[in-house]
């Protein structure tokens, strides 16, 4: 469910400090991100408070994603100095390369013992990413059942707990939330149409009218086969809804299509992913 988290500047403010906070004790940051919105997803400050801290940047939902185009993200991520893995967090898919990954990008860690030498440690990271990016479901099954507790340490922020993970790295237990980005409009549509947006907080019927259009411009095979109609050259959102409504028998008293139900129905199917895979941010070219 998207999250009720309303961001105010005081939030916003004592998110970024918990961050900074945390990135003193983490030898490495997992920032989780929808694959079908692989820049709208990222919060705007991330990258740049994170600073020379490794970040492995994890494409979740890689399962309702382009996969084509999950590869052409991975790799620019790894092209701007960051790893890039894609998983698949409610099956499980690619979340055993993630441990490895961390463990590379840490480097060896060790504990002194002063006089005594040193002991190899596990690298410690912790998750962020905005609500709904699928944090809690990548921790469920990084951790799985075997979750080993390994207690407060020295130096961890009051309350702090650290899971081990695999016998590899340590992980931080509760996840860094941060907030999305607001001010780009197509960037909301595209946060509202993936569902990290609740939506009380917008026109739904206008958001999968523009979805429709969109999957009208992009992918009309996959609208046309899905809903059974024909498209016509001049196409605008509210017609677009029309139609599948009417297809569907979406109709109100008095025999008018329900817009609303049909854009009720397309942005329900478009999450769950049955119209097809989807990738709405597209990768800056090379140049
Ligand atoms: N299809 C798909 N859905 C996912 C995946 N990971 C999480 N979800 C869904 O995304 C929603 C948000 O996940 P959650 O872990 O609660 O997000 P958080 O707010 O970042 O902790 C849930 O409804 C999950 O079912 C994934 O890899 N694939
Ligand atoms: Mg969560």
């Amino acid at each position: 469910m998207p999250t009720d988290i309303q961001w105010f500047p005081g939030h916003m403010a004592k998110a970024r400090r918990l961050l900074q906070e945390n990135l003193k004790l983490v030898d490495a940051v997992i920032e989780v991100v929808d694959a079908r919105i692989p820049s709208s997803s990222r919060n705007p400050m991330l990258e740049k408070t994170v600073g020379n801290k490794p970040l492995l940047v994890v494409l979740n939902k890689s399962d309702l994603a382009d996969p084509h185009l999950t590869v052409r993200w991975e790799e620019y991520f790894k092209g701007r100095g960051m790893d890039a893995l894609s998983v698949d967090s409610l099956r499980g898919i690619g979340v055993g390369g993630i441990t490895a990954r961390v463990k590379q990008m840490a480097g060896n860690k060790t504990i002194s013992l002063g006089s005594s030498g040193r002991l190899p440690r596990p690298p410690r990271c912790m998750i962020v990413g905005i609500p709904n990016a699928g944090k809690s479901f990548l921790i469920n099954r990084l951790v799985g059942k075997k979750a080993a507790r390994t207690g407060n340490k020295p130096g961890v922020t009051r309350g702090q707990q650290w899971i081990r993970v695999g016998g590899q790295i340590d992980l931080m237990d509760t996840p860094g939330i941060l907030w999305p980005k607001f001010d780009d409009p197509e960037v909301g549509f595209r946060l509202a149409v993936t569902g990290a947006i609740r939506e009380q907080v917008f026109d739904l019927e206008a958001v999968a009218g523009r979805l429709g259009l969109w999957l009208a411009e992009v992918y009309p095979e996959k609208l046309k086969a899905r809903y059974r109609i024909e498209l016509p050259h001049h196409l605008d959102a509210e017609g677009t809804l029309g139609l599948i409504g009417q297809s569907r028998g979406l109709i109100q008293q008095g025999g008018r299509v329900d817009t609303y139900k049909a854009a009720v129905l397309l942005l329900k199917e478009f999450r769950e992913g049955v119209l097809g895979r989807f990738t709405l941010d597209l990768p800056p070219s090379p140049d």
